[in-house]
This record gives structure tokens, C-alpha cells and sequence, in this order.
């Protein structure tokens, strides 16, 4: 399990969350915990951010190492979002287990909690959002656990692309038909469809640089473009489920049923891990997410791009 140790700033007191917020939780699919990072923390991510993009953090598939007289802005603005930060960044590893993330996580998912997954969210002005979905369409767990904790590292605002999320609507439990979108708005990730909500049923999920905003996997949310003239809506969102339930995100190998299947290249982060056994692989890739001005990973969307 990660140990955390604030580096910069030992002053700040880490809100926590009781009974009131994980019903909160429950009942909208999604919390938000103000002011859970320091001014130092949001400091020293944008800082790492910035290293990463760079190229100086390692290598990052689709990442170009900055040549010679480029600016941090200039690298920033070629990339919406980079998958993976956690695996070749300490900083970005340390983050997965912030105090914060590690109580609301273990009041809402269990004692025992793992992480798959981190994003790095760069959003420069004119980038484009990501259509309506749900997590669980991306990350299979088994047991429904899956939440994202969306960490702000600027002020998340509509009008540079903040979350937006439809309260309640995790409750049914259904993953809903997904599509390829056209819509320029967006990258070139599936939107979901068919789902008896309104975009109007959606609320913003505007939020102070330094706030977290935690998620149910099942919750329909999606993000606009950043339509503000300059700057950033940078975030580091990580994924976390229960640690008791197998995790069937990449396909079987070779000979194994898909009843066992469970990916583990996972980072623990509260209790124990009861499938300590099986070990660690490494697996994930860091990778720059396509965008469709950047290409798309689907050769369809490729041709009817509208930019
Ligand atoms: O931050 C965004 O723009 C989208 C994030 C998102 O949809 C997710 O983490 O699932």
C-alpha cells in the first residue's frame, strides 16, 4: 500500500466525509469534497504535469519530447488528455492515495480498495469534451464498484469544460447502448444513448482547483469543449473499485476461462488485497488519448471528422 507524505505543506487540514456525504453518494452517484488538496499539492501537480508533457517524466506513447526553446504552454496545448501518468510518475503514483481519496474511497466502496487507472486531463482552450458515458462501459467490475475521483487542478468552470453529471442516474444499473459520435463537441470516445434522461436532467460540476469530485461508474456524465479564450482545465481523474472483486478488463489469456479473468496491474490503496498471490503484471501503456483533431483511434470517425 502507498504511503503518503505531504512534501511542500504539512498546514493544510484534509477534509473528511461521514454519513451525510456517503448518502449523498448513494443516492446522486457522485460527491464532491471541496478543498481536499493544499495550494502546495495543486502546485506541485501542475508542476508534474507540465514535466510530463515535456517528455521528462519518460517515455509516453504519442508524447514528443519539447524541443529547444519551447515553451511549457506550447506542450501543453498538444495534448487532451494522457493515460496512465501513474506509471512513470511518482508524484502523479503518490496522488492515487491522497488522504482524502483514500477516506471518502473507503467509506463508499469498502476497506479494501484498488486502483486501475489514471488520466491526466491537460484541456487547453479549444479542446474538445467527452460525450455522455459511464465508466463501467470502459472498466468492468463485477461487483459494480467502480468511481472515479476527479481531482481539479484548476478551476473546473462551464465555460472550460467541467463535468457534467445526471444525478441519479447510476440507480438503475444498466449499462446503456453506446455509439460513435460525430459531434464535433467531442473526442473520439463512444457516447452512451437510449437512456430515459434529458441533457437538461444534467447538473455542472463546477468546482475550485484543489476540490475532488468522486463518481459512481454507472453515473451518465460527459464534459464540453473548453470555449474559454486562454489556459487550461487541467485534472488528474484516477479509477478505484473494491479489492474483492476480480477485475475482467483486458480479454482472457491463453487458456484461462473469462470467469478468472482479472486485470492486475493495480496499485493498492486502503486494506488488504485478497488476491496478493496472483502478483502484479505490468501492463498499461502510457498513451496520449486521440483526439479528433489528433486522429482517431477509429478509422470511421477518421473520415467524417468535422474539424
Ligand atoms: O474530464 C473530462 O473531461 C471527462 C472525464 C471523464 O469522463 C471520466 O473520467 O470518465
Amino acid at each position: 500500500m502507498l504511503t503518503y507524505e505531504p512534501t511542500l505543506e504539512t498546514a493544510h487540514t484534509y477534509p473528511t466525509i461521514g454519513e451525510t456525504e456517503v448518502e449523498f453518494f448513494q443516492e446522486n452517484g457522485y460527491l464532491i469534497v471541496h478543498n481536499a488538496l493544499s495550494g502546495a499539492e495543486v502546485e506541485e501537480l501542475r508542476r508534474d504535469a507540465v514535466h510530463i508533457c515535456r517528455g521528462d517524466a519518460g517515455d509516453i506513447r504519442g508524447v514528443t519530447r519539447a524541443l529547444p526553446g519551447e515553451t511549457d504552454d506550447d506542450v501543453m496545448q498538444r495534448y487532451l488528455c494522457i493515460h496512465f501518468p501513474h506509471k512513470l510518475s511518482d508524484i502523479m503514483c503518490k496522488y492515487l492515495a491522497h488522504p482524502v481519496i483514500v477516506d471518502v474511497l473507503t467509506h463508499v466502496i469498502g476497506p479494501d480498495v484498488k486502483c486501475m487507472q489514471s488520466m491526466l486531463f491537460i484541456k487547453a482552450a479549444g479542446k474538445p469534451g467527452q460525450a455522455w458515458h459511464q465508466d463501467e462501459d470502459f472498466i468492468p467490475t463485477r461487483d459494480r464498484s467502480l468511481t472515479g475521483a476527479w481531482i481539479a487542478m484548476d478551476h473546473a468552470t462551464v465555460e472550460n469544460g467541467c463535468l457534467w453529471v445526471i444525478p441519479g442516474s447510476h440507480k438503475a444499473g444498466i449499462l446503456w447502448e453506446m455509439d460513435d459520435t460525430y459531434d464535433a463537441r467531442f473526442d473520439c470516445t463512444k457516447e452512451s444513448k437510449g437512456f430515459p434522461y434529458r441533457d437538461e436532467d444534467a447538473v455542472p460540476v463546477e468546482i475550485a482547483a484543489g476540490s475532488i469530485v468522486f463518481f459512481n461508474g454507472y453515473l451518465l456524465h460527459r464534459s464540453l469543449p473548453n470555449v474559454a479564450a486562454t489556459g487550461y482545465r487541467r485534472s488528474l481523474v484516477n479509477h478505484y473499485m473494491s479489492a474483492s472483486s476480480l477485475l475482467p478488463w483486458h480479454p482472457p489469456q491463453q487458456g484461462e476461462g473469462m470467469a478468472v479473468t482479472d486485470y492486475r496491474d493495480i496499485v493498492m490503496i486502503a486494506g488488504n488485497d485478497p488476491y496478493a498471490y496472483k502478483g502484479i503484471t505490468d501492463l498499461a501503456v502510457p498513451h496520449v488519448r486521440p483526439t479528433r483533431n489528433g486522429g482517431c483511434a477509429n478509422p470511421a470517425l477518421n473520415l467524417k471528422t468535422a474539424e
